[in-house]
């Protein structure tokens, strides 16, 4: 036996739907403290985290922005429906990861190349948070979407670009976890259906709840 076989097997990324990937424990314990850092960083930059509320409702799940402002159905650089301040710019190492992310599950070059996500949505939710069937259709690309899950595991519900109900798969989504939404299944409806309290691994830099990153191209300029 060599010490190989004492490492975890390299992940296969398993394709729940056309141009979609997912790759469990894509991201090291060590990136996954990093980026929680960086989380909190974010969280105390100059639009505080917040739930935004869809027709009237808040959300259960609280959300801070990079690069450009996200509310319900458009993007902004302020922070119009929190306290108006300009969110922080978007990451050149979130760029590069967005671009191995691409790269790693197969997309071909040009895309990987063309890809550059100026927008990032982090997402908090504690154990009793949800996130109802949708699709993402605010952004005027339809380039891929790269997302980054760390602490508790969830099960996420990826279902089909008609509406939100069956055919749609149930998966778990834990700490670590890449999720790439491209190509046919970018419209695809999909949510969390829940939050599976007590599973974040040790070391990941969150003791309880779960943080989901959802790195975007906006099509938008300037
Ligand atoms: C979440 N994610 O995983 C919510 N959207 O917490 C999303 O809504 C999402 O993970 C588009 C692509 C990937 C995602
Ligand atoms: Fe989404």
């Amino acid at each position: 036996m060599t010490l190989f076989a004492l490492e975890p097997e390299p992940a296969e990324p398993s394709r729940p739907g056309p141009d979609a990937a997912h790759v469990p424990g894509w991201l090291t314990l060590e990136q996954q403290a990093w980026i929680v850092d960086r989380f909190h960083e974010w969280t105390a930059g100059p639009v505080p985290i917040r739930a935004a509320r869809v027709r009237g409702h808040e959300m259960s799940v609280k959300t801070v922005c990079l690069g450009w402002h996200w509310q319900p159905y458009t993007y902004t650089r302020e922070a119009t429906d929190v306290n108006g301040a300009r969110v922080l710019p978007f990451p050149e190492w979130m760029v590069r990861l967005g671009r191995r992310a691409l790269r790693e599950t197969g997309y071909a070059d040009a895309q990987v190349d063309a890809y550059t996500p100026d927008t990032a949505l982090a997402n908090l939710y504690d154990e009793h948070a949800h996130m109802g069937m949708h699709q993402d259709k605010d952004e005027r690309s339809l380039a891929p979407i790269v997302s980054l899950s760390i602490g508790d595991s969830c099960t996420f519900r990826f279902g089909n670009t008609g509406h939100r109900n069956r055919p749609y798969t149930d998966l778990i989504l834990g700490s670590g976890d890449l999720f790439v939404f491209g190509g046919a299944s970018r419209l695809a409806y999909h949510g969390v259906t829940r939050v599976h309290a007590l599973t974040a691994p040790d070391g990941c830099g969150i003791d309880t709840g779960r943080i989901n990153i959802t790195m975007r191209m906006t099509g938008l300029d300037g």
